[in-house]
């Protein structure tokens, strides 16, 4: 952490009060409003916070992911850079089960190739080539994000303290393994209700979803955290995301990864 403005006291505050918003589903202010000269490091150091808490109540940490890695959703939310973010095993839906909306503020879906990892990454300096070595296979993900400020308006730091938006995933059973596609050229179109919302290629996420899954390496590693064997990443958004109600059906329907379903009630 290099650069850091809030006190210990201000980051613990924070921290309270985006796990309340997110446990209770209540939209709240961006901490910027009341911290004009809060940094990324301090988005982070919030966003630690916050994972703290969801650890110590018995969460279970299964992966993390990478936000905004695609030009559709930096230039969709206004922002220049990409983000990480932490998953839990509560956050994961299975594919066959509806998502409860009374549980979220205003809940968008995106389509995302998931890693999931048999060996750990380094922790700085973490390569496109260290990811292939540790991925085990691939899968078809949808994420749910939820972002629990007022309407779905933020910054960087801000997005950065409320967990990049994480809220809930799904991941499809099509496992391929990371040799045998071309996972930096993957058609997708995200299908709602019959329609089709959507439509764009891996290639949107940094040239390659891998290179996304060794950003979040690195940047975890600066968290003092890591990604370890058995963890799935999210490798980003690929096109923009867009609003769920209750009684929608979503579908990500992946070249070469097929399809994963979710629904909402
Ligand atoms: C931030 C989260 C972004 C992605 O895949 O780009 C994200 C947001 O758009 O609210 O998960
Ligand atoms: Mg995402």
């Amino acid at each position: 952490m290099t650069s850091t403005t809030l006190a210990d006291s201000d980051v613990a505050a924070l921290g309270a009060v985006v796990y309340g918003a997110q446990t209770t589903a209540t939209p709240i202010a961006k901490p910027t409003n009341e911290h004009p000269a809060m940094t990324v490091d301090d988005g982070y150091l919030v966003q630690n916070a916050v994972r703290a808490t969801y650890l110590a109540d018995g969460h279970r940490l299964v992966g993390w992911k990478a936000g905004l890695t695609s030009k559709a959703k930096m230039i969709q939310m206004g922002v220049d850079k990409p983000t990480v973010g932490f998953l839990t095993e509560q956050m994961a839906v299975p594919e066959a089960t509806a998502v409860d909306t009374t549980q979220l503020v205003h809940p968008r879906v995106e389509g995302e190739v998931a890693f999931v990892l048999k060996s750990d990454l380094p922790t700085s300096g973490c390569t496109i080539d260290d990811v292939v070595a540790a991925t085990a296979y691939l899968l078809p993900a949808i994420e749910i994000i939820d972002s629990r400020y007022e309407a779905f308006k933020f910054d960087l730091q801000s997005v950065i303290a409320d967990n990049s938006s994480s809220s809930r995933f799904v991941v499809g059973t099509n496992a391929q393994r990371i040799d045998v596609i071309d996972r930096t050229n993957l058609g997708l179109a995200m299908v709602k209700n019959g329609e089709t919302m959507t439509t764009g290629s891996s290639a949107a996420v940094m040239g390659d979803p891998a290179a996304a899954v060794a950003m979040v390496a690195t940047v975890v590693g600066s968290l003092g955290a890591r990604l370890t064997a058995g963890m799935v990443v999210l490798s980003g958004g690929i096109t923009e995301a867009f609003a769920v109600q209750p009684g929608d059906h979503v579908s990500a329907r992946f070249q070469q990864l097929g399809v994963v379903d979710v629904s909402f009630a």
